[in-house]
């Protein structure tokens, strides 16, 4: 009773200095992620009511699922979102750029990471948002679930530039393993389109699964970033995936530590086309590995440049990888 009640106050002091920031025109690191947590739960809190209930789903492809869930989660999200920032720009991976494009700040969101987890209970799924800053993450927040129908869990992952990487409220990092040998691994694969970079993908995956401890595959990319940066697993790396899945966990492993480029060793943005994200140690002995693979895609053409980048922005991005 007593801790709850302190922590609603603990709420209402917190969200009165963000208005009070807000309005003396300064944007503080530290409030933009406390903003990004509470759109997490509230996106939570969507997919806990639709968690144990049939899923109504429609196909964008064969295997590009998404549920109601998605839509409704979104809406939340970024309706709160919106409502703290009006002029700020926002993006879902349902609904595409809103707001105001041209601000400085962009929140990208996805509602549901790990929709087809989702659909079928299996976790983990989660609710990512990131915060960009000229481009650059400067806050964000992942809610993961796990558990099981009718007794779903979740852990909350925090960052903020220069504050630190959090899971539930304490400081996380990196592992400190430098051998591949004897490292935890975790990868992705397009669900979608199986052409050449997914066969490379499945040798890169072969590879490393002979070479270290074993490659998992998860299927929420946000969660896998989340567990590099709290050190449960060394590394991780996908092609083809998009803003919304790295925003935020990009964040949780650089301020826990870690190393995120682009596979060809290129300077990291959330719009890459590849990522590879590490304790920093594992960087080394694996980035050369996938700089050769995406070499050679390249080389078969495959475009390995930056990509959905909305119209509108006002802040460059990295260029192109190669
Ligand atoms: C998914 C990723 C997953 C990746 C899938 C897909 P979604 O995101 O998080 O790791 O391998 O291709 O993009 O679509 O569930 O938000």
């Amino acid at each position: 009773m007593f801790s709850s009640l302190r922590f609603f106050s603990q709420q209402v002091a917190s969200q009165r200095q963000v208005r009070a920031n807000a309005e003396a025109g300064s944007v503080n690191y530290k409030d933009l992620m406390d903003i990004a947590e509470e759109a997490c739960r509230r996106g939570e809190q969507v997919i806990r009511e639709a968690a144990d209930k049939p899923r109504e789903i429609t196909h964008k492809g064969a295997a590009d699922l998404v549920t109601d869930t998605d839509q409704k989660s979104e809406k939340v999200v970024l309706g709160f979102i919106s409502e703290k920032f009006p002029d700020h720009g926002v993006l879902g991976e349902e609904g595409g750029i809103a707001g105001n494009a041209g601000s400085d700040y962009l929140w990208i969101c996805d509602p549901i990471d790990g929709t087809t987890n989702f659909t079928h209970s299996y976790p983990p799924f989660a609710v990512s948002v990131g915060v960009l800053e000229k481009g650059v993450p400067v806050a964000g927040a992942v809610v993961e679930f796990a558990g099981s129908q009718g007794n779903w869990h979740t852990r909350m992952y925090t960052a903020y530039k220069g504050g630190g990487t959090y899971l539930d409220g304490r400081k996380v990092s990196v592992s400190s393993e430098d051998s591949v040998q004897q490292s935890l691994l975790i990868t992705g694969f397009d669900q979608v389109e199986h052409g050449e970079p997914w066969a490379k993908n499945m040798d890169l995956f072969k590879h490393f699964t002979d070479k270290s401890r074993g490659v998992r595959r998860s299927g929420a990319a946000a969660v896998d970033l989340a567990h590099v940066a709290c050190g449960i697993a060394d590394a991780y790396w996908e092609m083809r995936i998009k803003a919304w899945d790295v925003a935020a966990g990009t964040l949780l492993v650089t301020e826990a530590g870690g190393t995120i480029t682009s596979m060809d060793g290129s300077e990291h943005s959330v719009f890459s086309r590849s990522h590879l994200a590490s304790n920093g140690k594992l960087h080394k002995p694996m980035q050369p590995i996938m700089q050769e693979a995406i070499e050679e895609l390249v080389q078969k053409g495959n475009d390995f440049g930056p990509w959905f980048i909305p119209d509108g922005l006002s802040f460059k991005v990295t260029p192109p990888a190669i």
